[in-house]
């Protein structure tokens, strides 16, 4: 394949400015220790992928039944794109369209619900995230939307309290997953409450993808009628999304994907899709999943026995949310402190935050990029001490310059992507 994928020296040579953008990039992935729980480094081959030509086609429509001609080598990405995923997650029916986890959740919406019904989903405040419901988004704007949370004392999801309010509000849909929350959900019991009113019941796995596909997470795809998520989190794919649905929803979720919401899908990132599902079903993705959860549980045991508060109390996941309020830090400073020490957080609002979001009371923290490089037990432990320095010495720059040092010394003994 001679000029099947892009060419970083004709890059250079006809635009030296965005070459040098993706270089800095690039070193700065190499060079920092990135702990955002959304992010991940996609493998030489995904990337190999996304980059080909795949993206000069035109293929508006499905397999076997696109509205242009040409399109026998897409078919084939995108139909071994949908056999694996419903392979991993054992779907009836499965969408690879969706350009992004946004898109895959108007699409579950639309398919059964029409403007101004219901929807019981988590509070964007207390774990959820912005499409299950919050009202600067079009979720917000297109349905009457009531939140739940979680429990003041347990920091966990009360589902006596969800079943309450299931009752009082009587949603026609009831959603499930988050992006802030660290402990497992229970799919059963969200089955029933769904059932209990006549609700249909969308799980959002976007952040536990990865955990569910290697076996180490609970798989909700046997209780709901729609399971949604994006393919650029554990899942390690390209940046894009997936609609799983039961049989009887699939028309509807296609026809809303295209032409409902979207135009031509993006056959490159379909077939860099498949190429992650592919991945995803081997046996080093299992050993990389469960790296990355013992990472987190080491990571956040360590920080606990520093004194620091981890909401809920630890992590069943991949990622855990620090409340700072004891140390009198707000995850505004927090974040900016870390990232001058080259330690990339995410200031996060907690439970209950009395700060506003753009100040938050909290950080949130992720293991899946740092496993990826080929971290383990020990540097968590290390970045436990790191993140302490840090958090310490904020307001000491030539001591953040010292960390920032040992942050970029600790990453440069850890290449992009280990093999498992
Ligand atoms: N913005 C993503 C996250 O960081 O969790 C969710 O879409």
């Amino acid at each position: 394949m001679k000029d099947a994928v892009g060419s970083l020296d004709a890059l250079k040579a006809s635009d030296p400015a965005v070459y040098a953008a993706i270089a800095a990039e690039e070193e700065r992935q190499r060079d920092k220790l990135i702990l955002i729980a959304s992010e991940n480094f996609a493998s030489p081959a995904v990337l190999a992928a996304q980059g080909s030509l795949m993206t000069n086609k035109y293929a508006e429509g499905y397999p076997g039944k696109r509205y242009y001609g040409g399109c026998q080598h897409v078919d084939t990405v995108e139909n071994l794109a949908i056999e694996r995923c419903k392979q991993i997650f054992g779907a009836e029916h499965v969408n690879v369209q969706p350009h992004a986890g946004s898109q895959a959740n108007m699409a579950a919406y639309l398919s059964v619900l029409k403007p101004g019904d219901t929807i019981l989903g988590m509070d964007l405040a207390q774990g959820g995230h912005l499409t299950h419901g919050s009202k600067v988004n079009f979720s917000g704007i297109l349905f009457r939307v009531y939140p739940y949370g979680v429990d003041r004392e347990t920091e966990t999801v009360n589902y006596d309290v969800v079943q309450k309010l299931a009752e009082e509000c009587r949603p026609r849909m009831l959603v499930v997953g988050a992006s802030a929350y660290a402990r497992t959900f229970d799919f059963p019991r969200f089955q029933q409450i769904a059932k209990s009113v006549g609700a249909y019941l969308l799980v959002d796995i976007a952040h536990i993808a990865g955990l569910i596909a290697a076996g180490l997470h609970p798989n909700p795809v046997p209780y709901a009628d729609f399971v949604t998520t994006t393919t650029h989190k554990t899942l390690r794919g390209p940046r894009g999304g997936v609609v799983m649905c039961k049989a009887e929803h699939a028309k509807a979720v296609d026809k809303f994907i295209f032409p409902g919401i979207q135009g031509g899908p993006f056959m490159h990132v379909i077939a860099a899709k498949a190429v992650a599902f592919k991945e995803a079903l081997s046996p080093g993705f299992k050993r990389y999943q469960q790296q990355v959860i013992a990472n987190a549980k080491v990571l956040a045991q360590g920080l606990l026995d520093r004194g620091y508060k981890i909401v809920s109390g630890g992590t069943d996941t991949h990622l855990m949310l620090m409340n700072l309020t004891n140390k009198g830090i707000t995850g505004k400073e927090a974040d900016a402190a870390l990232d001058a020490a080259g330690i990339i957080v995410n200031k996060n609002a907690v439970p209950y935050d009395e700060k506003p979001p753009a100040v938050a009371s909290g950080i949130r923290l992720g293991t899946p990029l740092v496993s990826t490089r080929g971290m383990m037990e020990a540097e968590m432990k290390e970045i436990v001490g790191l993140i302490d320095r840090v958090l310490q010495h904020r307001q000491d720059p030539a001591m953040l310059e010292e960390i920032r040092t040992q942050a970029k010394a600790l990453c440069s003994r850890f290449p992009f992507f280990h093999t498992y």
